[in-house]
């Protein structure tokens, strides 16, 4: 037999074998990926998904619930039932999911993804990254791998290999419920839509003076009363501490922390309207459901607000896995400031007395902070020199760049000006690490993109206001920075996928949709 026989009979034999059909020799279209990894090496073929595709993966009970998310994921678009099975081995013509524990480089986030016409597979060292990897698998299938029910033949992935690790280790948005009150599903919708872009982080905005989002056994009233209502004077609503638990749970399953904020000692109407005895007059004012800040203050030389403030913390702290309660310390602005850093060191104590550390707004940086407390950038330059002269470390929410409450031109219905307009490029073009004079990447933690709730009501108007503009956040925060021009051609292909995902979004005029 002459070579060229030979090899092909070779090539026909190995077909057979791994079931290479011609199909897998066709190039899929690349689709867009957000954040955009940090090496990818495209070659030419495909590997399709067939009934009886099945997801390996190996040893860890942990890995077996990001494959089961993976099956739930691809299960409802197909007509195939993605089999989870554990295996040691790497099995051709399927999905395999494997931790190396040599793998240190790709630290708690990275991954490695290596489809062939063969196979997939997708290694990390530690099972978040798996996670994170399975995003990148999803948003390399086309859009209609997010729809029900479709039947889907050539259902395909490219010939690629990823490696890829998150330049930040605080990825996350803010949700205010207390402006307006979301319920238990629109926090996992929110939470869905943090998970595709592989987000790690949900800042929940729990108290504020337009009402009280979470149930404090010990002060019931704070709910009863202080949750009853929200801005336009709606019925309000909270999160039971089942409820809370629940939106915990949903977010650690997709690997997001959250970040429970309680705000004080401003912002704090509603409480004081639950409770005569937290003002310093003992009288209680009525609720309010406007949207000015800055007039309210918990009464600071009182002891019981320290003992009301030690029963939260530990409430709020017993329901909280992540490291971090959040103790807002913004717009204090009928707090005198000496009372104010009284208040900010005492409260910081008690974070740390129930094993968390705690987050401040920029303006906490004027207390004695520890080393381990953290300060998110709103506003102030000046206040975050300080909290990086003390140890503490940033996470970056500029209102002028990352506030998706902000209107995007002047043609927004929704939200607020104060600090600007933020269109798509104006939030996406910036990098943390050169934001200001004094602040380098090894002060910052992170990225955040706040949703204040003033304007928004429903599920529509977050949607519209956190897309486009989350997803830049999201690659922000996994890639540092980025170009303009090559994001806003990977945005389209998302839109389609929004489409599909029913999200309603923002069709900016500065991309092409
Ligand atoms: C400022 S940012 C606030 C919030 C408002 C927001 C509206 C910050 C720490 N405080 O109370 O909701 O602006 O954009």
């Amino acid at each position: 037999m002459n070579t060229s026989i030979k090899s092909a009979l070779c090539v026909l034999a190995i077909c057979l074998l791994f079931s290479c059909t011609d199909e897998s020799k066709k190039n899929v279209a690349l689709q867009p990926l957000i954040p955009q990894p940090d090496n990818v090496t495209l070659d030419s073929g495909s590997f399709i998904l067939k009934s009886g595709s099945k997801i390996y993966f190996d040893g860890n009970q942990e890995i077996k619930g990001s494959a089961d998310y993976l099956s739930n994921l691809l299960n409802p678009a197909t007509d195939f039932d993605f089999e989870v099975i554990q295996s040691g081995s790497i099995k051709n013509k399927h999905f395999n999911l494997r931790l190396s524990p040599d793998k240190s480089d790709l630290g708690d986030e990275g991954y490695e993804l290596e489809i062939t016409r063969k196979r997939v597979v997708l290694t990390a060292y530690r099972s978040a990254g798996i996670f994170r990897g399975i995003q990148t698998i999803r948003q390399l299938l086309p859009p209609s791998i997010e729809q029900q029910g479709q039947y889907n033949e050539g259902l395909a992935l490219p010939v690629i290999a990823i490696q890829d690790t998150p330049k930040y280790s605080y990825r996350g948005a803010m949700l205010d419920v207390s402006r307006h009150f979301f319920d238990v599903d629109e926090v996992k919708r929110y939470i869905d839509f943090l998970t595709l872009y592989k987000m790690n982080r949900l800042h929940l905005h729990l108290a504020d003076d337009q009402g009280w989002r979470i149930e404090i056994k010990s002060w019931p009233n704070l709910t009863a009363h202080g949750g009853s209502t929200e801005v336009g004077g709606g019925t309000g609503g909270f999160y039971t501490q089942e409820q809370y638990k629940e939106i915990v749970q949903y977010a650690s399953d997709r690997y997001i922390t959250i970040i429970p904020e309680i705000d004080m000692p401003g912002h704090t109407n509603a409480a004081l309207a639950s409770y005569p005895e937290l003002n310093c007059d003992g009288k209680a004012p009525e609720l309010y459901t406007g949207t000015r800040v800055g007039f309210s203050s918990l009464c600071v030389d009182k002891e019981l607000t320290y003992e009301f403030i030690d029963d939260v913390i530990r409430e709020v702290a017993a329901l909280t896995p992540g490291p971090y309660i959040h103790i807002g310390g913004d717009e204090s602005h009928a707090t005198e400031k000496a009372d104010y850093l009284k208040f900010v060191n005492r409260v910081q104590g008690i974070v740390r007395s129930h094993g968390k550390e705690m987050i401040g707004w920029d303006e906490t940086a004027q207390a004695n902070l520890t080393s381990t407390s953290v300060t998110q950038l709103w506003a102030n330059k000046e206040f975050a020199l300080q909290a990086i002269s003390k140890g503490a470390k940033l996470i970056m929410s500029p209102a002028s760049r990352t506030y998706m409450d902000l209107k995007y031109d002047s043609t927004t219905v929704l939200g607020l000006t104060w600090a600007g307009y933020i269109e798509v490029d104006h939030g996406y073009s910036w990098d943390p690490a050169q934001y200001m004079e004094g602040v380098n990447e090894d002060n910052i933690l992170g990225i955040e993109a706040p949703l204040w709730s003033e304007t928004v009501t429903n599920m529509d108007e977050i949607e519209y206001m956190v897309f486009p503009r989350m997803p830049g956040y999201a690659e922000l925060g996994w890639s540092g920075s980025g170009e303009w021009e090559a994001y806003r051609k990977r945005l389209p292909g998302h839109g389609v996928r929004w489409e599909v995902m029913d999200i309603d979004f923002y069709r900016s005029p500065k991309v092409d949709w």
